[in-house]
């Protein structure tokens, strides 16, 4: 899944792609590179961001949805947890949401529901304007797959059903580092519960952290690291900024995988 963010503040892209032309053509470009999935978002969720108001987010997606949904030769994902962005940018053309709320917003179940596309549902602790001052957990990746579960049952009971669901234990959304090692390393449980994951931890902060505060230029390899460990766990997504470099280490990883 490669990002297309069409926000002015996205932290490790800084809006570069925010006009037609160029979100165009960074869609050519993912494609080129091997994406199988364009994931698009309006509004960031980075730690501390602010949110814009619906009309905003429209103004912001739609018409690159519109002009690039209609000859891309593989599904644009929207990253929105707003109900009425969902409605629109699947009329528009995307064929997933994917919802950092996990459809906790009102309305958004109702609205997943109704589209019958496929939604990913991703774990945050807080919300993105505080999550990062303390998060908190006994146990991270027991307290995550309860969530999850939770939030898959609330799905199925209302009509959305489980081969629509897609799962993420949603790495740096209120988690600090020794939270997100954590579930990085025992993924494999929440790949049990048995749904498609996927994974988005390319150029955050856990691994600026490991790397003593690297910037984000600098975290290509150790963003590729973090992908074939989450591959060998299970994960069948990743959320990446990097596509090319990812496509070669998920057809090295999963060769070995499927090896004798
Ligand atoms: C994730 C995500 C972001 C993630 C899913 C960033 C929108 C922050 N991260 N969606 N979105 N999973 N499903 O650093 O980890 O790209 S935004």
């Amino acid at each position: 899944m490669g990002i297309i963010n069409l926000t002015p503040d996205s932290f490790s892209d800084g809006g570069r792609y925010f006009s037609l032309d160029q979100a165009r053509a960074r869609a050519r470009q993912l494609v080129a590179e091997g994406a199988d999935i364009i994931d698009l978002g309006g509004e960031s969720t980075r730690p501390g961001s602010q949110e814009v108001s619906v009309q905003e987010e429209l103004d912001r997606v739609i018409p690159v949805i519109e002009a690039i949904s209609a000859d891309l030769p593989i599904p644009i994902s929207i990253d929105t947890s707003k109900p009425q962005v969902m409605r629109e940018a699947v009329a528009a053309g995307a064929g997933l949401i994917n919802d950092v709320m996990a459809l906790r917003r009102p309305g958004a179940l109702e609205a997943a529901r109704d589209l019958s596309v496929p939604v990913c549902l991703m774990h945050m602790q807080g919300e993105p304007r505080s999550m990062q001052i303390q998060p908190n957990y006994q146990d991270p990746v027991a307290e995550v797959r309860a969530f999850l579960e939770g939030r898959v049952n609330t799905c199925v009971a209302a009509g959305i059903p489980h081969n629509r669901l897609l799962l993420d234990p949603g790495f740096g959304f209120g988690k600090n580092l020794a939270h997100n090692l954590s579930l990085l390393k025992n993924l494999r449980s929440i790949a049990d519960i048995g749904l498609p994951l996927l994974v988005g931890i390319s150029r955050k902060s856990m691994i600026g952290n490991i790397l003593g505060d690297r910037p984000v230029e600098g975290r290509l390899f150790g963003s590729l690291a973090s992908a074939v460990m989450a591959l060998e766990r299970g994960a069948v997504i990743v959320r990446v900024h990097d596509v090319a470099p990812t496509v070669d280490v998920i057809r090295v990883t999963s060769v070995v995988l499927a090896a004798e």
